[in-house]
C-alpha cells in the first residue's frame, strides 16, 4: 500500500502569506489526505531565491520572480502521500491562473502569473533537491493514524 509514496515541496508565496490563504491552502493538501511532514514561516534573500530559481536564470522574467519571492516571508512545506507530486500540482493548477481551472489554488486564488499565490514541485527529482534545500535540517518522522482509512 506504501507504493509511490513520495514527497513534494510546496511554498505558498509572500502574496499568498499577505493574502491571508495560508490556513485555506494547508486545508486543501489535509482534507486531500496528505501528511504534513515539514512546516516553516522563513524569508529567504536573494541568493536563496536565486537558488531555488536556478532553473529559470535565463528568463526574462528571473529577477522579477526573485524580487516578488524575497518580498515577504513565505511558508515552506513538505507534504507526503502517494502520488503527490502530480496530485499537488494538480490541487495548485496552472502556472498561469489565467488558465488554472476554478477549484484549482491557483484558479480560485490568483490572476496574475506573476502573483500565482503557490509553488509545487514538478518532479519527484526536483521535489527532492527542493526539500534539501529548505530544510536541510531534515523533517518530522512520524505516520499519521489515519493511514489505513485513506490508502487500501
Ligand atoms: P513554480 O511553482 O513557482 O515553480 O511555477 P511553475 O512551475 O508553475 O511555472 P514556471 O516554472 O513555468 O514558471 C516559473 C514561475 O515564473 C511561475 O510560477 C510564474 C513565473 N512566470 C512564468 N511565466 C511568467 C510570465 O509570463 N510572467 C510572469 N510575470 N511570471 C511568469
Ligand atoms: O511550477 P510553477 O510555478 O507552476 O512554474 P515554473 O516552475 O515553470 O515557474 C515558477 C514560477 O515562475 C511560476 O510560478 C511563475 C513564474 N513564471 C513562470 N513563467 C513565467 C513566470 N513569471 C513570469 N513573469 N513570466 C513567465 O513567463
Amino acid at each position: 500500500h506504501s507504493a509511490k509514496m513520495e514527497q513534494t515541496f510546496i511554498m505558498i508565496k509572500p502574496d499568498g502569506v499577505q493574502r491571508g490563504l495560508v490556513g485555506e491552502i494547508i486545508g486543501r493538501f489535509e482534507k486531500k489526505g496528505f501528511t504534513l511532514k515539514g512546516l516553516k514561516l522563513v524569508t529567504v534573500d536573494r541568493a536563496f531565491a536565486e537558488k531555488h530559481y536556478a532553473d529559470l536564470s535565463a528568463k526574462p522574467f528571473f529577477n522579477g520572480l526573485v524580487e516578488y519571492i524575497v518580498s515577504g516571508p513565505v511558508v515552506a512545506m513538505v507534504w507526503e502521500g502517494k502520488n503527490v507530486v502530480a496530485t499537488g500540482r494538480k490541487i495548485i493548477g496552472a502556472t498561469n491562473p489565467a488558465e488554472s481551472a476554478p477549484g484549482t489554488i491557483r484558479g480560485d486564488y490568483a490572476i496574475d502569473i506573476g502573483r500565482n499565490v503557490i509553488h509545487g514541485s514538478d518532479a519527484v527529482e526536483s521535489g527532492r533537491k527542493e526539500i534539501a534545500l529548505w530544510f536541510p535540517e531534515g523533517i518530522a518522522e512520524w505516520r499519521s493514524s489515519l493511514h489505513s482509512w485513506i490508502y487500501e
